[in-house]
């Protein structure tokens, strides 16, 4: 039978990002489905009762939710080629608290950034910057997170850079201007065919931004 894998997601998700990314560096072809997150379909709901949220792998018909815990999963299904985190235990653990660290510590200050005004948008643009900068010194030297090769955290984290070329043609900040070394490892990643080809245009994205603060603002 032929094997069949299918992602739940939308076009903006950084989570369903990580998905499509992580597929693509293991070369594996998926069915894509987009769904509108307020019209939810009957599939979404099904596969993903207790969140309801997107995205979703439903390989082989059976569903797996939380984007990093489908990262791990596509690393364990296809061993035999680009592998993801590294063997070691301990360099495992490490690269799981570092992805951990990107969604309670930097999602925050990226969802604050997008939804919130003021005095509240100004401290999560701090509070992200904040994160980046220690992110960029786990980084220090090295070309990608775990050393050589493109891995966990380097997926996780990427699906956010779209995001920093929208704060600079919105003229709100440079993340190039606070962090250097961080912005050249955003610029190597982009050299892979699996960000490139999977991350949105800057442009729509910033459409994306535009539209949803005109939102808030009403
Ligand atoms: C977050 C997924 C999420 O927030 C993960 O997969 O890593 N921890 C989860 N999904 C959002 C869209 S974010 O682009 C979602 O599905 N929201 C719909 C809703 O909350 O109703």
């Amino acid at each position: 039978m032929a094997e069949s894998v299918h992602i739940l997601s939308t076009w903006n998700s950084l989570f369903g990002h990580r998905v499509q990314i992580a597929l693509a560096e293991k070369g594996v072809e998926f069915e894509y489905t987009q769904e509108d997150l307020s019209n939810k379909s009957p599939l979404l709901l099904q596969s993903n009762p207790v969140h309801k949220k997107i995205p979703v792998l439903i390989h082989n018909g059976r569903p797996i939710c939380e984007s990093l815990i489908i990262v791990e999963y596509i690393d364990e299904v296809w061993t035999d080629r680009s592998p993801l985190l590294p063997k070691d235990p301990y360099q495992r653990a490490n690269a799981r608290f570092w992805v951990d660290y990107v969604d309670k510590k930097l999602y925050p200050g990226w969802v604050g950034i997008l939804w919130s005004t003021g005095e509240a948008r100004e401290a999560a643009k701090k509070e992200f910057i904040e994160c980046l900068k220690v992110l960029e010194g786990e980084l220090k030297d090295k070309p990608f997170f775990g050393g050589d090769t493109f891995g966990f955290v380097d997926i996780a984290l990427i699906t956010f850079s779209g995001w920093f070329s929208v704060y600079k043609i919105d003229g709100y900040f440079n993340v190039e201007e606070e962090c250097p070394t961080l912005m050249r490892w955003v610029k190597r990643c982009g050299e892979r065919e699996s960000v490139s080809k999977m991350l949105p245009d800057a442009s729509k994205l910033y459409d994306f931004m535009v539209s949803t603060r005109k939102k808030l603002e009403t």
